[in-house]
């Protein structure tokens, strides 16, 4: 398929210097006009298994969420999403779904779900729900008909005979590779076939060829809309479509990446058949267009659509839509996970690499659209051990100061950080497919332990005895008891910055960007007949002084300090010269004019 529309932003770059004249065009025709909801939004990531455990067995639930929603409009927080919350064995923690239609025991019924929506709506906050559509569980009542092939079923998920080789041994269809290690094929005895599964051996790959499947999936999402949610963040979403096999029923192998010489990791192979196909990307529109015709019909406010994918920026920015068909209003950007090192350690990232990475995405993003910012998931490390936890405050000042929707992982405003875990405790599927060894390379446990509500036991969590993952023994100051009474914390700054998220300036003006040094990261945002901001962060552990910032982003005049964290060591309210700065090691500083 052909993708003409791909106009690129104009975008003017003298050195480390770079003024998106697109975005000031685009943000000057929105200020007469309005921003839907969605635009000016505080998403936020909940991760149900370990926001709140509301009965005590170790494990949060919804009753759980539905109590802390205040917690969440007190932070100005205008949506939330959750990964899934759907029935499953758990064998990924809900990302290897049973029944598309209901809720997982555990975390609490139907009416619970009504009861959080109606409490939700009360408080102004929308709810997103995690959509999984490359595969279900191999528990679910689909897979279990297409083994036993009952009709309508049979072709339900990716089936194939595989070969005999030489001394009579059955061999996989093909060389692929699952995304948790070893091959995505697996042999069902029962049927005496093989099936694919892009990830655990439990989530066997709905097949996207049959028209049966692209209707089914299409009833799962209207039944959701139906009890309430204002949209999906889809999971996993490359891995859709496959490859046609070939006219003797063929599935290619794929090639070696060069990348490792482990064959079980996925990584061994480029992956060219089996994610990123076009008919993902039209999947996509399809989506997008019955959540608009969902509207159209039953009124309300804008159905969301924000995409899960790690692929190239070229196969990302396909989602937003073509000149004649809109596909997700949030392909997620994950610059600042997939950016910067290759090892994901960013703690000595310099300005330069950061102005790249925003960079990255202001480039390439078709005209018209809006940008986002993911700093972390349940995937990553977390901000603070990816960008070092003197950069804590620091990544959230960038985040709520670029331009477009910011999407935080619960616990960032804390300013939570990893915990390693050993071996024993260790649960996620991604580490307990390998060994000991080994697994902390796999493992995503570490951000995902439980929330801090407190200093109190099991950090307020939970009554338990044991929780399901072992709590970070820093709750007794990360918490959100103790960050609220604080005199300056994570916690508080992270609330300022929502609300300087609502000015004028910030949700319609222009951007420009630029590196002054290998130290300093400087952003101004403008809006004709407001005021302008500018945003000054020494990124790096030494000391600068005589920087000037006020040439390079035409930011004359006089400014004071507006938020800062307290790297800065100075106080709000002070006056600054852009034009002759100094900055101590990780100081960031939110500016306004004067
Ligand atoms: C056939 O496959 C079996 C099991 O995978 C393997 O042990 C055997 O060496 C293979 N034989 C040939 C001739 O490749
Ligand atoms: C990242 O790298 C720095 C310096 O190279 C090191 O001190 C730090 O421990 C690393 N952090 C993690 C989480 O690996
Ligand atoms: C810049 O500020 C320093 C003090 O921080 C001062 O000594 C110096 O004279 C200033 N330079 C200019 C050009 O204003
Ligand atoms: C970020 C995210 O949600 N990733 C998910 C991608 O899909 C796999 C399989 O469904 C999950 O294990 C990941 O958590
Ligand atoms: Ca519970
Ligand atoms: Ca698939």
């Amino acid at each position: 398929m052909e993708y003409l529309y791909k106009l690129l932003v104009t975008l003017l770059c003298l050195g480390p210097i770079c003024w998106s004249s697109q975005a000031a065009v685009v943000d000057l025709e929105r200020a007469s006009g309005s921003r839907d909801w969605w635009q000016v939004a505080q998403f936020y990531q909940i991760y149900p298994r370990s926001f709140k455990d509301s009965n005590g067995d170790g494990i949060g639930d919804l009753q759980g969420i539905i109590s802390k929603l205040d917690y969440l409009k007190d932070l100005g927080v205008t949506a939330t999403w959750l990964s899934p919350i759907f029935t499953s064995p758990m064998a990924d923690f809900g990302y290897d779904i049973a029944d598309f239609y209901d809720i997982q025991a555990e975390y609490g019924t139907l009416q619970d779900f009504d009861e959080l929506i109606a409490a939700a709506k009360e408080r102004g906050l929308k709810i997103i729900l995690d959509f999984v559509p490359n595969h279900s569980s191999d528990e679910n009542v689909w897979f279990q008909k297409s083994v036993r092939r009952e009709k309508g079923y049979e072709d339900y998920y990716v089936w194939h005979d595989g070969y005999l080789n030489a001394t009579g041994d059955r061999q996989p269809p093909s060389n692929w590779l699952q995304a948790f290690r070893g091959s995505a094929w697996e042999w069902n005895e029962q049927r005496g076939q093989y099936y694919l599964h892009q990830f655990a051996v439990k989530q066997p790959d709905l097949n996207y060829r049959n028209p049966a499947v692209v209707a089914q999936m299409k009833r799962v999402l209207t039944y959701w809309m139906d009890r309430g949610v204002a949209g999906f963040r889809i999971d996993a979403v490359p891995w859709c479509f496959e490859v046609l096999p070939d006219s003797e029923g063929r599935y290619p192998d794929e090639p070696l990446s060069g990348y490792t010489d482990d064959p079980d990791d996925s990584s061994y192979l480029k992956h060219i058949y089996t994610q990123d196909l076009p008919e993902t990307v039209d999947m996509v529109y399809q989506w997008r267009q019955l959540l608009d015709d969902y509207q159209r019909v039953h009124g309300g406010d804008t159905r969301v659509l924000m995409v899960e994918t790690y692929s190239n920026l070229d196969y990302v920015m396909q989602f937003y839509g073509d000149h004649t068909t809109k596909g997700a209003q949030i392909p997620f950007n994950f610059q600042f996970i997939v950016g910067g090192q290759g090892d994901k350690n960013n703690t000595q990232m310099n300005a330069g690499g950061f102005v790249k990475i925003i960079n990255s995405w202001m480039s390439q993003m078709p005209a018209g659209q809006t940008a986002n910012w993911v700093m972390g998931n349940h995937d990553q490390r977390r901000v603070g051990s990816r960008y070092g936890e003197q950069r804590i405050d620091l990544m959230n000042m960038l985040q709520m100061f670029l331009p477009g929707v910011s999407i935080t992982y619960q616990g960032e405003e804390l300013g939570m950080t990893d915990l390693d875990i050993s071996w024993e405790d260790t649960r996620d599927p991604a580490a307990c497919n390998s060994n000991p060894e080994i697994y902390e390379q796999f493992t995503r446990d570490p951000a995902r332990t439980p929330f801090h509500w407190s200093s109190e036991l099991n950090a307020g969590f939970s009554t338990s005895s044991k929780t399901w993952l072992p709590i970070n023994p820093n709750y007794v100051s990360v918490n959100v008891a103790t960050e609220s009474a604080a005199d300056s914390s994570h916690l508080k700054l992270y609330k300022q910055l929502v609300q300087l998220r609502q000015l004028k300036t910030l949700q319609y003006g222009a951007t420009r960007y630029a590196a002054i040094n290998d130290n300093v990261l400087a952003i101004k945002r403008s809006l004709s007949g407001q005021q302008s901001y500018v945003l000054v962060a020494n990124v790096l552990d030494t000391s600068v002084s005589g920087v000037d910032v006020a040439s390079v982003l035409y930011a004359s005049g006089n400014y004071k300090i507006k938020l800062l964290n307290p790297e800065a060591k100075a106080s709000v309210g002070d006056s600054v010269t852009l034009n002759n700065l100094t900055l101590q090691p990780y100081a960031a500083l939110i500016v306004e004019s004067v």
